[in-house]
């Protein structure tokens, strides 16, 4: 076999194993389910799914392949920027057997497109060099999959699949409702209470080659002070102190039950677990906390100074002790770096750039290992609290 023939089997295989995830994510719902609204800001599942689809196909099949779309104009129903998720129900999107079929009939001539093409690394179109356009596929449906466990939360009696947890997508810390105790969990305040990196030069961003965000490069160096940042993400029982002590809001899903809170999730009300990740704060709220707790929300760029940092000492390799378990909040808006060039298109990075926008780095428990890395940058408005946000303090050294 060559190297090219092996390496498409193993994105022909990350292909469907992403698929299944999907599919196992709605596997305990019913069409009506899929089709309901549950909030103004999260798009109905069906069209999540039609648009894990679509962007296949655009991609895949009519970008690489040259091939015609299979339901003509369809695809502007699931462009995400021209249809705001208020809107999305209204939308002549497909539904029920017709999606699934969708779902399937664009998978096949993927495939049969993936059979031609070549994704050498001298590859002459980037798109394609080192498989670029399958691994931004591949990773988009991942965090398709994350929007869709946000709405979720909100499905009466709806159970995480077991196949999800035991393949590692998602990870015990943060399982909504603490489904599972017996999960391995690194108990909160075992480490040192605060990393201390060093003021300096840090590398920021991917390097140039592997698959990466056009977000994440180029990579460049930042001049940073020398701070200190927490060793674990704030939790729910500093986080309930917090509350007390200010009458800031709850997080999202919280509920006062007598001295302590609840929160609920798929359905069930659980008393919340003080050792875990606080989960569903704002920007807003994350900013107030650090405020209060004497200390600061780290900037992006410190925030993967320290993850680099704690790989560099043999830690682990995706960064900071915690991370992975909640998106964090940063100090930083999202902006892009010097030097950036959107590819390969506009609308994933560049038209979210200024200052409206919060940058979260880490991942969450819902997020795919496979997408954890130190560069990874997230987004989103400072007063949305669906995501699963949390924080972790810094402050200056001294
Ligand atoms: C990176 C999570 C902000 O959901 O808007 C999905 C990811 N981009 N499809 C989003 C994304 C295009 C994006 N976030
Ligand atoms: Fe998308």
């Amino acid at each position: 076999m060559t190297a090219q023939s092996s390496s498409k089997e193993a994105i022909g295989e990350r292909l469907a194993a992403a698929r299944r995830r999907t599919y196992e994510l709605i596997e305990p719902l019913d069409d009506e389910q899929l089709n309901r609204v549950f909030s103004p800001i999260l798009s109905p599942l069906a069209w999540d799914l039609g648009h894990i689809a679509n962007f296949e196909e655009l991609w895949l099949v009519q970008t690489v392949g040259g091939r015609e779309p299979l339901h003509g104009e369809l695809g502007r129903f699931y462009d995400a920027i021209e249809n705001p998720r208020t809107s999305r129900n209204e939308l002549p999107i497909l539904r029920d057997a017709e999606l699934r079929a969708y779902l399937a009939e664009v998978r096949e001539r993927a495939l049969e497109v993936l059979e031609e093409v070549d994704i050498s690394p001298d590859a002459s179109d980037p798109l394609l060099r080192e498989g670029f356009v399958y691994e931004m596929l591949i990773a988009h449906e991942h965090q398709h999959n994350e929007t869709m466990l946000q709405l979720l939360q909100m499905v009466d009696g709806y159970g995480v699949p077991e196949a999800l947890k035991s393949v590692g997508c998602l990870s015990p810390g943060q399982l909504p409702v603490q489904l599972d105790r017996q999960f391995e969990y690194p108990p909160v305040r075992e480490a040192p209470h605060a990393l201390f990196v060093p003021g300096g030069e840090h590398e920021i961003g991917a390097s140039a080659r592997g698959f990466a965000y056009d977000n994440e490069r180029p990579r460049h160096t930042v001049e940073l002070a020398a701070f200190e940042v927490d060793a674990f993400p704030v939790t729910n029982g500093e986080y309930a102190r917090f509350v007390e002590d200010t009458d800031a809001e709850p997080p999202l899903y919280w509920e006062r039950e007598g001295d302590g809170w609840v929160h609920t999730a798929m359905g069930r009300r659980e008393p919340i677990a003080p050792e875990l990740p606080v989960i569903h704060v704002s920007w807003h709220e994350a900013d107030a906390f650090a405020r209060w707790a004497g200390k600061r929300l780290p900037s992006e760029q410190e925030w993967e100074a320290a993850a680099r940092s704690v790989a560099a000492d043999g830690g682990d390799p995706h960064g900071l002790p915690g991370a992975g378990q909640v998106w964090e909040w940063t100090a930083s808006d999202f902006v892009a770096y010097p030097g950036f060039e959107a590819f390969p298109y506009e609308e994933y990075s560049q038209v979210f750039f200024g200052d409206e926008y919060k940058v979260l780095r880490g991942g969450s428990w819902a997020t795919h290992r496979e997408d954890l890395r130190p560069s990874f940058r997230n987004w989103d408005l400072p007063e949305r609290r669906q995501i699963f946000s949390g924080l972790r303090c810094a402050r200056d050294a001294r």
